[in-house]
């Protein structure tokens, strides 16, 4: 098509009748960037995980069965905004200036969807955006999002005509703009970039009503650490994130005062269930009350309390996978139908993981593997090869430069991450990464937050080494080969110190070649006045 066009501008009346057939032109993939919120590795099926077992992504499972499964796929910062802004720039959270939730990122900022656009694409995106108000001044041609974090039910979505409320389900409302994008706005023959962002399964986990009672009377297998004490973690002993004690009885886990009541437990946000239509309200928490009611008639103890929590938390969140998992077969059935199927590349990430219940938590934040991993799973047929296993470390700052790549677009030179592009046909290049790093800097306390204290860290394939600094200040070391679960700080283990100091200096150099020179330098003593005054500023 633009290999047409040129020749047609380029003709002049002078020009002889045989023209030498131009060359073919290798026709640019659409590309489809499916993002779920919060949704852990361990919650899809491909992964082979011990949740995905019983809470299926069968949907999910075709993108790995079409195409390519990174098992090493991390988040830069374990958050949705500075994730966000790193995945449209490609840079980490001290360049692109996002490092904390409720910053502003410039929405005239390089991104890769904008770049593509002026090469050609049509760009578009519904669902959660979560970076400042609206896209506008992104680039990108037609959005309509969720406002902030978004609401399950009847949420309220912006578009470049202002904002209104949309009666439905938040995952099958984003779902419905992109097929109708698809079908009715998108201009077949020229590529596209299709961003579909749901909210779910964010906090408050609110299953669609044809899912809350999916898993009711499931048992979920309790983690093996989620009584953790912490011993020997100080920042993790600080956090305010545990299932058992942070979640908040009613807005999270619909918990009723007594037996027989609908009245809600500890609810601050009454706005998520309040604007529930009537015919709403009752289906759903009809749904959950003979498991409320038997909750409540039980008297359980603390151990047990904590356990029903972990299973009504399983129940609500993987109810919520579970129409997002519909949502991507619903995308990638358009896809058969209509015949783009082969010319397109489809996406299913995350903007980080979560923790199902490991440590006892839920939430994000730490740089412990449950939510420095992220899913990634691309197919694009006829190049990257069907049911392939990555085994190479990724990062989301390498999703600009390969969206570039593929759509065959020069390198941009700012940017921190690589194209994935040989590590997706099979074939990653003899210098690809070994180690990552990792960088968090929000801690609030107080509702709805986790106090979690800021760090930044390194992961090889075998240890990691972080340094908590601000609220907390400490190292921690953990050697994953034989504690995957990292229950054992060894920082102060003698026989570690070798491994600790050849981390620490792959952690500086990690740091000088990211250019993140915030927080304490590696070599500052943990309570040095001038690392504590660093780490807060
Ligand atoms: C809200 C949640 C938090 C969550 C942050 C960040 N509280 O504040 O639990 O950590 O979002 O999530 S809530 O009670 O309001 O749901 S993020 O995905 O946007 O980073
Ligand atoms: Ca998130």
């Amino acid at each position: 098509f633009l290999a047409l066009g040129a020749c047609a501008n380029f003709r002049s009346a002078a020009e002889p009748a045989t023209v030498a057939p131009a060359p073919v032109e290798q026709k640019r993939p659409n590309i489809i960037f499916i993002m779920s919120d919060d949704h852990a590795q361990t919650a899809i099926s491909a992964y082979g995980t011990r949740i995905g077992k019983i809470a299926p992504t069968p949907n999910i499972d075709r993108i790995a069965r079409n195409g390519a499964l990174f098992e090493n796929s991390y988040v830069t910062n374990s958050l949705c905004g500075p994730s966000r802004a790193t995945m449209l720039t490609g840079l980490f959270s001290h360049l692109h200036g996002f490092t904390k939730n409720g910053q502003t990122f410039d929405n005239a900022s390089w991104n890769w969807v904008r770049a593509l656009g002026q090469s050609g694409y049509q760009t578009a995106l519904f669902g959660k955006w979560h970076l400042n108000y609206s896209p506008q001044g992104s680039g990108i041609d037609t959005w309509a999002v969720l406002d902030d974090q978004g609401k399950y039910y009847n949420p309220d979505i912006i578009t470049p005509e202002g904002k209104k409320v949309v009666e439905g389900y938040a995952t099958d409302i984003t779902t419905d703009l992109t097929l109708r994008w698809l079908n009715e706005q998108r201009k077949p023959g020229q590529p596209f970039v299709l961003m579909m962002h749901h909210k779910a399964p964010h906090r408050n986990f609110m299953p669609a009503i044809r899912h809350v009672q999916k898993y009711i009377g499931t048992e979920f297998p309790v983690p093996t650490n989620y009584f953790d004490h912490y011993d020997g973690r100080p920042a993790a002993a600080a956090q305010e994130m545990t299932v058992a004690h942070d979640m908040y009885e009613g807005h999270d886990l619909k918990m009723t005062t007594k037996a027989g009541s609908r009245e809600l437990r500890f609810n601050p946000w009454t706005d998520d269930f309040n604007r529930m239509t009537e015919a709403q309200r009752e289906a759903y928490f009809g749904a959950l009350q003979p498991g409320n009611d038997a909750m409540n008639r039980a008297n359980l103890n603390e151990r047990e309390m904590a356990i029903w929590k972990y299973q009504r938390y399983m129940d609500e969140y993987l109810g919520t996978v579970a129409a997002v998992d519909e949502s991507v077969g619903r995308v990638l059935d358009w896809l058969e139908a209509s015949g783009e199927m082969d010319n397109t590349i489809v996406v299913y990430t995350s903007d980080q993981g979560f923790y199902l219940g490991e440590h006892g938590w839920f939430d994000k934040r730490f740089m412990y593997e449950e939510s420095l991993r992220t899913p990634f799973l691309m197919q694009y047929p006829g190049h990257i090869p069907a049911g392939l296993r990555v085994a190479a470390p990724i990062q989301n700052i390498d999703y600009a430069a390969t969206f570039l790549d593929y759509a065959g677009l020069p390198a941009r030179k700012e940017i921190q991450g690589r194209s994935l592009r040989d590590v997706a046909d099979g074939t990653p290049p003899a210098d690809w990464r070994d180690a990552i790093y990792y960088h968090y800097y929000e801690y609030v306390r107080g509702p709805g937050n986790h106090a979690v204290s800021a760090h930044y860290g390194i992961k090889s394939d075998r240890y990691k080494l972080i340094r908590f600094y601000g609220h907390v200040n400490a190292w921690e070391f953990y050697d994953l080969a034989s504690d995957p679960d990292e229950m054992h700080n060894r920082i102060d283990d003698p026989a570690m110190q070798p491994q600790i100091a050849r981390m620490k200096r792959r952690l500086t150099a990690l740091r000088q070649k990211y250019r993140d020179d915030g927080g304490p330098a590696v070599t500052d003593a943990l309570a040095s006045p001038a690392a504590i005054a660093r780490g807060q500023r």
